[in-house]
């Protein structure tokens, strides 16, 4: 725009006293005469009605504020509940914790001409007149639009835009009131706009707004004043612009798409130790989202060989195991692990995760192929796919298909066919004796992830071996971070594989030695598991009593191990109910996707040895009473 000086132009419209249409420009002295005219001609064509009162009007505007467009972003959604659903998850992913009472409000704009004014905190309306709320004028948008014709959109970009740029603006929820236009919008300063294709259905004349402040009382008005009467011209900035970072632009849009879709995840902070109640925001609740299934995590005794550990080798061990990092505590733990599993030699890795990649990734490579269960657990997906064999993906838990695959792999260099014990998702368990049967006859590698059947499976938590009294994989991987309470992996196996694996596996030979602290109190408390599996027993008798307490209230459920999958499958609706249960006290986490398939969102439950009969009962109770709670 020139030096010449700027007009707010502004045209309201109304049939009988009841507002029928409303529009404004910012333009320079030489364009308001014909801006005038085309929103006059704007407000006779209303599709709400044929005006008789047109409200023109054209004043000098001092300094403008020049500021840039929201970025946009659009949900699609089925059906306008959805939408509503999206709206909410969309607010809370952007810090407005009792979204969902925000959007209850919502009904409460529709008699409004302006927007509700709400604390996003406390919810207090803060408008000085509630009924007609507080409007947003004086703003235009940089790049001119007809101004006879309504562009939704773009009017509403332009809004949304300075509205979220006034001081203590965090969102703002939109609905048109115009019958035909469905699509509506969040907008918050974290995710920018957002376009819900669906907020009510056709025919509908309810709209309204909700602008949501945070901040002091006493600058609320100066807030007021910034959306009431400063001038603002809202830019689409050039892509070339080199002031705002731009490379941050399309996180933030994949951020709020994650967000619209019900899949963010928060992390919680956990203040007391782990065991079967927990202190979370201040609250104990009976948990039931931890691996730690013998409660060595807490155990004061193996606490006290971790910190003795400590004090005798230190915190670090200063350099990777081929190095000068193998400490006596890393060979003790080696041995132990291999004596426990009857095996002759085993390796240990900082991490699980870089227990299957690492071990995957060394064993096959380019020429071999490796055969992997559809639901095996991300670090065997990724070491696959970081090996550079070729993956042969076969249904879950389906040993035909193994075999059959496994027939038409003869001219590889390597087979190796790999799985998880007990499915982390699912709770079910491989048929081992098949499997080694099927490996064997094909000459291929087998690989077990017993992440979950440590300390679990079998009369002695000795795992599948015991479980089906057969032979043992080439490849038995564990973790130490389940069962044992403590943090890393471990591949057990005969001779020459360990060996090849501590000569070629990278994330062993690339990182420093695993924690000092994680060595020996894994240590500790697999002696107390080899000494004595009452607990073990224990922890089989809860699984039995939870599923069937799951099974006197309506809820079908089944495991091979300690996990409890409760099928739910929206994943919002996976959320509705883990959140339900946790207001009733019991942490019991949605699993969605990525973790699962989408639309096979669950909440999964994990029994510990220590859960008290009380706990399992009241549990299973609360989680029929939370899944049907949605039904009402
Ligand atoms: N300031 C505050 N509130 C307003 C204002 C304003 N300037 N104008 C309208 N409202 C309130 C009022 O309560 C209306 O009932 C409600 O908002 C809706 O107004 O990306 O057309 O003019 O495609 O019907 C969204 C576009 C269009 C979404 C929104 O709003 C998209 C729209 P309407
Ligand atoms: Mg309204």
């Amino acid at each position: 725009m020139s030096s010449e000086r700027l007009f707010g132009v502004k045209m309201r419209a109304s049939q009988e006293g009841r507002h029928v249409s409303g529009a404004e420009r910012i333009v320079p002295a030489s364009r308001v005469a014909q801006t005038l005219a085309a929103l006059a001609d704007r407000a006779l064509r209303h599709s709400k009605g044929e005006p008789d009162f047109i409200n023109l009007k054209a004043d000098a505007v001092g300094e403008v504020v020049r500021i840039p467009s929201l970025p946009v972003s659009t949900v699609e959604v089925a059906d306008a509940a959805e939408g509503w659903a999206r709206a909410e998850e969309m607010l809370k992913a952007a810090g407005v914790a009792r979204a969902r009472e925000v959007c209850g409000l919502f009904r409460e704009t529709y008699s409004m001409r302006g927007a509700m004014l709400l604390d996003a905190d406390t919810l207090e309306r803060l408008e000085p007149n509630p009924e007609r709320g507080v409007r947003a004028t004086n703003m235009d948008s940089a790049v001119s639009s007809p101004a006879n014709v309504k562009n939704h959109f773009a009017e509403a970009l332009v809004l949304a835009s300075k509205v979220l740029s006034a001081p203590g603006i965090v969102g703002e929820v939109c609905m048109s009131d115009d019958p035909n236009y469905v699509t509506g919008y969040v907008a918050t300063r974290r995710f920018g706009y957002c376009r819900i294709t669906k907020l009510k259905e056709p025919g509908d004349e309810a709209g309204g707004r909700i602008f949501l402040y945070r901040g002091r009382r006493e600058d609320v008005a100066a807030t007021i004043d910034y959306l009431e009467r400063r001038a603002v011209v809202v830019e689409t900035p050039s892509p070339d612009a080199n002031a705002a970072p731009r490379r941050f632009d399309s996180l933030e849009r994949e951020l709020s798409e994650i967000a619209a879709a019900g899949l963010r995840r928060e992390t919680r902070m956990v203040s007391s130790r782990s065991g079967c109640h927990i202190a979370v925001g201040g609250r104990t609740l009976v948990s039931f989202a931890s691996n730690d299934y013998l409660g060595y995590a807490s155990d004061a005794e193996v606490a006290e060989a971790a910190a003795d550990a400590v004090r005798r080798h230190g915190t670090g061990s200063g350099a990777s195991r081929l190095v000068t990092g193998t400490l006596t505590p890393h060979v003790g733990l080696e041995r132990q692990i291999a004596a426990f599993k009857g095996s002759a030699d085993s390796i240990v890795y900082a991490t699980g995760y870089m227990a299957n990649l690492g071990t995957i990734a060394a064993l096959v490579g380019r020429g071999d192929v490796v055969l992997s269960d559809a639901l095996n657990h991300a670090s065997i997906i990724d070491g696959c796919r970081l090996s550079g064999a070729d993956v042969v993906v076969y249904p879950h838990l389906d040993m035909d298909a193994l075999d059959g695959r496994l027939a038409s792999c003869r001219a590889y260099r390597r087979r190796l066919a790999v799985s998880d014990g007990v499915f982390s998702m699912d709770g079910d368990m491989l048929d081992l004796p098949r499997f080694l049967e099927v490996c064997r006859r094909h000459d291929a590698f087998s690989m077990v992830d017993e992440a979950h059947a440590l300390g679990v499976v079998g009369a002695t938590g000795r795992g599948l071996s015991e479980r089906f009294a057969c032979g043992h994989p080439d490849l038995m991987m564990g973790t130490l971070s389940k069962a044992l309470g403590a943090e890393g992996g471990y591949v057990a196996g005969n001779a020459s594989v360990v060996e090849y694996l501590r000569q070629r596996a990278r994330p062993f030979m690339f990182s420093t030695a695993p924690d000092i602290a994680a060595m020996a109190g894994a240590a500790a408390a697999l002696a107390r598991l080899d000494g004595d599996p009452s607990r073990v027993r224990r922890l089989q008798a809860n699984v039995r009593t939870f599923v069937a307490a799951l099974a006197e209230n309506g809820i079908a459920a089944k495991t091979d191990s300690a996990i409890v999958p409760i099928l739910i499958g929206d994943e919002c609706e996976a959320m509705r109910v883990s959140g339900e249960l946790e207001k009733r006290g019991f942490l019991i986490p949605a699993i969605r996707y990525p973790t699962v398939a989408h639309g096979a969102a669950r909440l999964r439950a994990a029994v510990r040895y220590d859960h008290g009969e009380e706990d399992l009962t009241a549990a299973a109770a609360a989680v029929a009473a939370a899944v049907r709670q949605h039904d009402d």
